[in-house]
């Protein structure tokens, strides 16, 4: 008897939850409880608790995908771990509406991680049922493993009975990002970062769907990295123990790509290069003068030749950053043998720097690459740069309407909004920074390729990279993935959503700083 008076109670229970979520469906609004950040693109929801399965696996029938390098299946142990399956205490799982597993079903065969794939997928998670499976759809295995970050965040280690619940299912969410490039600069030459310390932030990156690393690796203060071609570089580097070998390189690389992050590395020129002369003093103008790099000497070309077709061998992202910013070039006019190799070219000091900036760019579209350049470039030579120049922004607003006028591709990082640096700059103004301000023709916005949030490394190091970092870039992360008309009109919207997500990456090892001021972080209810 108790036996029918459970079931009949249970028949009401799933007739009261499908009616909930008919009414959910109808009039909740797809917000309602979706506590994903980035938030998808489509996301609609049920009532009911599901739990998984200690066993939980990963199926990939019926995919097109052979995952030969491993890369899906450490993803999904990597999820598997982080939503804490394996913490689960055998007995305690409800035996009704227990998720077995995920299948996951890739359309194309490739992995090769680059700009501009799709990263679009679909992700269902069923109502009920006894040994049911969640179903992941992506055209790519990088869609697959947005689709299994998302998933991670459905899910949630209940502590007092130790196990893991998927609240609100079924599940339909249907996500892609609003923009290609996603990216967090870090800056290795004003404070080294050890592997770790970098393999950490890539880790972060992917819970919040970022996509670029762009990895300012050189700069005035040290040269850390080894560069075969020419073996003194790197004694630029502040000590022996603060250096990056080639393998290093390649092993951060790799590491990315494995987590969907591409790496874009940058060599600043000819400004922020100061370091590059104490292996080669004569890449400096004088031993007096030292920055920046010597535009007259046909070394400083070969140099930058070499280094780039070192890149190849480690950086097989498309684009490849050449700097171009904050160039004072007084040394030039200051050093005989500069300023005379400049009369008798017929250049002033400015198409100097025009003559060095357009010859950088040569030698790295002939190495394959398209070029990345900061916005002083544009502002000076407009369209006599590469077709294939990107222009990185950071100084002004506006600027970005300009380039895009001029038919070149732009990503913002605008430093008053998304330059973490700067610390006054509350999460707040960092998701309400919109890259398509005041452009309007769909032919301009798809030239906005994404945006970057900047974390230089004057003031930063080891110590505190991570907390300087999250949440905020979190919040330029959602602006750069979730459609406009899903994102939140006022930050306050967003604030518990941010809050539960800092909490997740705290619970997974990142030290994000709190979201809100004192106390409760999250809003009650
Ligand atoms: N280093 C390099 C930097 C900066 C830039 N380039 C920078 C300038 C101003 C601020 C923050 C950072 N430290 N190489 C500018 C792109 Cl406020």
């Amino acid at each position: 008897m108790p036996l029918a008076v459970g079931s009949w109670a249970r028949e009401v229970l799933l007739c009261v939850g499908f009616l909930a979520w008919l009414f959910v469906l109808a009039f909740g609004g797809e917000h309602d409880g979706v506590n994903i950040w980035p938030m998808p693109k489509s996301a609609s929801h049920g009532l009911q608790t599901l739990f998984l399965s200690k066993d939980f696996v990963l199926s990939t029938q019926g995919s097109k995908y052979g995952d030969g390098s491993g890369l899906l299946k450490a993803a999904f142990d990597r999820m598997i771990d982080v939503v804490e399956v394996n913490h689960i205490v055998d007995g305690r799982t409800p035996t009704s509406s227990v998720l077995a597993g995920l299948n996951v079903v890739i359309l194309s065969p490739q992995d090769q991680l680059n700009f501009g794939i799709d990263e679009s997928y679909k992700l269902d998670v069923p109502a009920a049922g006894k040994h049911a499976y969640a179903r992941i759809e992506a055209q790519t295995v990088y869609g697959a493993l947005h689709a299994l970050q998302t998933f991670s965040q459905l899910c949630h280690f209940n502590i007092d009975k130790r196990i893991v619940e998927l609240q609100l299912a079924p599940w339909y969410i249907l996500d892609q990002p609003r923009f290609p490039y996603r990216g967090l600069l870090i800056d290795t030459s004003r404070h080294y970062l050890p592997l770790p310390i970098i393999k950490g932030v890539i880790d972060s990156m992917a819970y919040s769907k970022l996509n670029v690393l762009h990895w300012h690796i050189v700069d005035k203060q040290s040269f850390p990295l080894e560069i075969p071609s020419y073996p003194r570089l790197w004694s630029g580097a502040y000590s022996y123990s603060e250096r990056y070998t080639k393998a290093d390189a390649l092993e951060i690389v790799q590491y990315a790509e494995r987590r969907g992050v591409n790496v874009l590395a940058e060599i600043d020129v000819p400004g922020h290069a100061l370091s590059w002369g104490v292996g080669y003093p004569d890449l400096w103008p004088s031993a007096e003068c030292q920055e920046p790099l010597d535009v007259s000497k046909e070394f400083t070309f070969k140099v930058i030749d070499g280094i780039l077709s070192d890149f190849t061998k480690v950086f097989k992202f498309r684009f490849v950053h050449l700097g171009g910013d904050e160039v004072n070039t007084s040394c030039w006019t200051n050093t005989p043998h500069i300023s005379e190799w400049l009369n008798k070219h017929g250049m002033n000091e400015s198409q100097g720097y025009k003559y060095f900036v357009l010859r950088a760019q040569k030698i790295a579209l002939s190495h394959g690459y398209e070029v990345i350049n900061w916005e002083e470039t544009f502002n000076n030579f407009g369209s006599q740069l590469s077709p294939k120049t990107v222009v990185h922004n950071w100084l002004g607003v506006g600027v970005a309407q300009k380039v895009v006028a001029a038919g070149l591709r732009c990503i913002v990082s605008n430093q008053d909004k998304w330059y973490l640096d700067h610390l006054d700059v509350p999460w707040q103004k960092f998701y309400m920074n919109e890259p398509l301000t005041n452009i309007s023709m769909p032919e301009q916005q798809k030239l906005i390729i994404g945006g970057e949030v900047c974390m230089w490394g004057e003031n930063i190091d080891a110590s505190d990279i991570e907390q300087t970092i999250w949440p905020r870039a979190a919040a330029a992360a959602e602006r750069l993935w979730t459609p406009l008309d899903k994102l939140a009109k006022d930050p306050r919207q967003a604030t518990g959503r941010l809050a539960r997500f800092r909490c997740l990456l705290n619970q997974r090892g990142v030290a994000a700083a709190p979201v809100a001021g004192p106390g409760r972080t999250a809003p009650l209810g």
